[in-house]
């Protein structure tokens, strides 16, 4: 085996949150009179909640200030929160659940690297909640990425060095995160066309193809 252990992203990898993301972020710049749609929306893909909302501002006039952006930030999350309710195991795709079956039952051992301080809640809601081995996501880390310490924090809370894990990505910032820890990456969605991951993924089983 060339890996030890899997390393997943959560959102775009696991499941998508994007569509909630966006309506929850859009709610927020309508009520503040800021233009937000779908190509910006793009562009939160990875980036931590806080980094998120200066990203959703740099279209505002008004400069708010820490605390202003901090109430913003939990408007936009509890919104968030509220829409992931309607998340069920119909939101896992088989062939994810399989493929991720395949892979423990090939000896691998299997961790989320997410942004998201959500995780946890996202990953009971698709019935992911006791499944992974570890998890290293938004609650654990001081950087978000393309910092690599979200996935060395994985590596660390699955007991194994850095080029033992693979790295499974949406996000061009999460693949830079991958490689400044010292570990390949699969590139999955969007992150492809920045061709930067040692593999690209049509499919999510294509995995199975990247561990023998
Ligand atoms: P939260 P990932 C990231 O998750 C999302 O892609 C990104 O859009 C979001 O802003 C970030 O989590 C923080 O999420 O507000 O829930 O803490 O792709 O790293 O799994
Ligand atoms: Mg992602």
């Amino acid at each position: 085996m060339k890996y030890q252990g899997i390393i997943f992203d959560l959102d775009g990898v696991i499941c998508s949150t994007d569509h909630y993301h966006y309506l929850a972020w859009k709610a927020l710049a309508d009520r503040l009179g800021i233009y937000f749609d779908e190509t910006i929306n793009n562009r939160l893909r990875g980036v931590s909640r806080m980094a998120s909302l200066e990203i959703v501002l740099e279209r505002s006039t008004v400069v708010y200030t820490e605390e202003e952006k901090a109430a913003f930030a939990e408007e936009k999350n509890n919104l968030y929160r509220e829409l992931l309710k309607n998340m069920s195991p119909a939101d896992l795709a088989p062939e994810v659940k399989e493929t991720l079956d395949a892979l423990r039952a090939e000896g691998l051992k299997l961790g989320i690297g997410s942004s998201s301080k959500n995780t946890k809640f996202i990953l009971s809601q698709i019935g992911l909640g006791d499944f992974f081995d570890k998890i290293s996501d938004g609650t654990n880390i001081t950087r978000s990425k393309p910092d690599p310490e979200v996935f060395l924090k994985g590596a660390e809370y699955l007991e194994l060095a850095p080029a033992a894990c693979l790295v499974v990505e949406d996000a061009k910032a999460g693949i830079e995160a991958a490689t400044a820890a010292g570990m390949d990456s699969a590139a999955i969605g969007d992150a492809v066309k920045c061709g930067l991951a040692t593999y690209n993924l049509t499919r999510f089983a294509d995995l199975l193809n990247c561990v023998d």
